[in-house]
């Protein structure tokens, strides 16, 4: 069987698959990615903006570059391939979506069974207390946002050299080597542990996938790599499917 019989075969007859999606999937709705040509790493110095000290040391420059995001994000809106993963969902016996990103665009077109591995761009909680709130104002003012504690209020979201939520990890490492389609789309596959999914999955023997109009340190593992924009690839995938 050939690879684009087995791709037949699997999108047509799996029963557990599991989707990863980084920033890509986001960008045909506006949204720039985070190592791009006009990426938001090159208008900002992000590496430096998204870790715990940046905030320590200056928490209204990074709530000035999230409420930059927010507000970007809030005139944006899902497309093709935010709505392809959705339908996914709904055709799959058992289904999951882990995204990278914290812009919310995933739920805004309709999925339900996702896990945010990095936060949400639209909550933020307490430094002192942990409470966790979902606040939705552009742009926020004033910045930086207080809990009524009077504590800073930081954004809940996964900095560099900060720990995903165990919960989130488990369940993604779980289903990574339990599934028989991974199919990965739109992420440069640098940043760890979301990277290791693929391999993961492909190590416990699913058909792995990757689309992405370029290829990836991960490309050279995967059972295919579909070089393209994921806005016009998978609404083809699920047409030709039938899913
Ligand atoms: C952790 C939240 C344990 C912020 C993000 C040294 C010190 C500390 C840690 C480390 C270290 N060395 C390594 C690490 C681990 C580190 C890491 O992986 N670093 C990398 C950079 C080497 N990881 C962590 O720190 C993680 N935590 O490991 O905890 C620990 C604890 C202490 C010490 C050590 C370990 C936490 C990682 C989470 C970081 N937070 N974001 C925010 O968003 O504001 S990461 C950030 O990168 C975003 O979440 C983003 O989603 C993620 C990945 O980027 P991508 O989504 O892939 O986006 P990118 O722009 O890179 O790529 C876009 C892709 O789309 C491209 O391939 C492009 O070709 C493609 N594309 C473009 N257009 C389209 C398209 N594809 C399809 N269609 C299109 N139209």
């Amino acid at each position: 069987m050939d690879v684009g019989e087995k791709l037949a075969q699997v999108f047509t007859h799996a029963k557990r698959v599991v989707v990863l999606t980084g920033a890509g999937v986001s960008a045909e709705s506006g949204i720039p990615t985070f190592r791009g040509q006009e990426g938001l790493w090159k208008t900002y110095r992000a590496e430096e903006l998204a870790t715990p000290e940046a905030f320590q040391s200056n928490p209204t420059l990074v709530w000035e570059w999230y409420d930059w995001r927010r507000q970007k994000v809030h005139a944006c809106a899902p497309n093709p391939a935010h709505f392809a993963i959705a339908r996914m969902e709904a055709y799959y016996p058992e289904f999951h979506l882990f995204t990278q990103n914290v812009d919310g665009l995933h739920r805004r077109a309709g999925s339900q069974k996702v896990t945010e591995l990095h936060g949400n761009i639209w909550r933020m909680r307490c430094v002192k207390e942990g409470k966790v709130v979902e606040d939705t104002r552009v742009p926020l003012e004033p910045l930086p946002p207080l809990c009524a504690c009077g504590a800073l209020m930081r954004p809940h979201i996964v900095w560099f050299g900060e720990n995903l939520d165990p919960e989130d990890l488990n369940l993604a490492f779980g289903l990574a080597r339990q599934c028989e389609l991974f199919i990965t789309v739109g992420t440069s596959a640098v940043v760890q542990p979301a990277a290791s999914l693929p391999i993961m999955a492909k190590q416990s023997g699913a058909f792995t996938m990757e689309v992405n109009p370029e290829y990836t340190p991960i490309s050279s593992y995967m059972d295919l790599t579909l070089l393209g924009k994921a806005g016009e690839i998978l609404p083809e995938l699920i047409k030709l499917f039938k899913v």
